[in-house]
């Protein structure tokens, strides 16, 4: 099993770092006004898990050749992978206030060229995963034993070329693949399964040759074990997680909005909001 560097610098619960993430994104949406805050609190916790329990990385050295990749496919999250970045020390905290602006490294798509530990730009839907299969290629071509994992959406799941990559990876039996699919039953016209029924989930990627796991994705303990077996699987295959998320989580009057891709936050809801999670802050 891969060494785990990242959670060896610190005490801090996972618990604690999903706590921080939200708390970043809610700041970042404050300074905008607006922003992708319902995805960034639905994922928190799978980015807690994947940056301070599964994944290796050097803060201080984002671009260390032996760091597991994270791809995020969908760049609209971003706003989610600034906030794992900043709670990771790969981005320092005063840049909170730049998000979005003229110039930030932050901007409100992820950009790779812009930003430390954003490995590409994502943003045009389904094609994160062909990306992560030729990132594995070349890291097994090089002897490397790094991780390469995709975050992508479910909404992705729809794009065709998300399953000509599925199958790729599993021609190439590409072992040292792990996506990670927030699936957060949402996409920009209403429910995901409304829209296009990939289901059910797991079963097909298993029978497309991956190791596939479905989780709750908001269950730290269940992501932690779904991590390692990912990791630990001796199969020459791919690996899927497909984490059951629910967007906005952890600011209750926030998940009872109606749900929609861009939850609407008026302006003196985001310091009810970040009220709310200081008072449920995790030792
Ligand atoms: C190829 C492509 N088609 C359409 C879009 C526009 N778009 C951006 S986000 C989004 C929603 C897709 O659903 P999902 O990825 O599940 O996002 P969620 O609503 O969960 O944030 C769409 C259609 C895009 N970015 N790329
Ligand atoms: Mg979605």
């Amino acid at each position: 099993m891969p060494q785990i560097t990242a959670d060896a610098r610190s005490n801090m619960s996972l618990a604690r770092r999903a706590w921080g993430i939200r708390r970043k994104a809610l700041q970042m949406g404050e300074v905008q006004g607006q922003g992708y805050v319902g995805q960034a609190l639905g994922v928190a916790d799978v980015l807690a898990v994947s940056y301070f329990h599964a994944m290796r990385f050097q803060p201080e050295d984002p671009e260390w050749d032996g760091r597991d990749r994270f791809l995020l496919s969908i760049g609209h999250y971003a706003i989610a992978l600034y906030a794992a970045l900043i709670e990771a020390g790969i981005l320092p905290e005063n840049e909170i206030n730049t998000y979005g602006m003229d110039d930030s490294r932050m901007p409100m798509s992820g950009m790779a060229s812009y930003t430390p530990g954003m490995e590409i730009t994502g943003g045009s839907l389904g094609h994160g995963l062909g990306i992560a299969v030729g990132m594995a290629l070349g890291l097994r071509a090089k002897g490397g034993d790094q991780f390469v994992y995709n975050l992508m959406s479910d909404g992705e799941l729809g794009e065709g070329s998300t399953w000509e990559a599925v199958m790729s990876a599993t021609q190439h039996q590409l072992s040292n693949l792990i996506c990670i699919v927030d699936f957060n039953n949402q996409q920009a016209d209403g429910p995901s399964r409304d829209a296009l029924a990939v289901g059910p989930e797991a079963p097909k990627w298993r029978a497309f040759g991956w190791h596939a796991q479905e989780v709750d994705g908001n269950d730290l303990t269940a992501l932690t074990a779904a991590f390692d077996a990912a990791r630990c699987d001796q199969g020459a295959r791919p690996r899927v997680i497909i984490c059951n998320t629910k967007m906005c989580k952890g600011i209750p009057f926030l998940e009872r909005r109606e749900m929609t891709h861009f939850v609407r936050v008026d302006p003196d809801e985001w310091a009810r909001a970040l009220t709310i999670l200081d008072e449920e802050m995790p030792l």
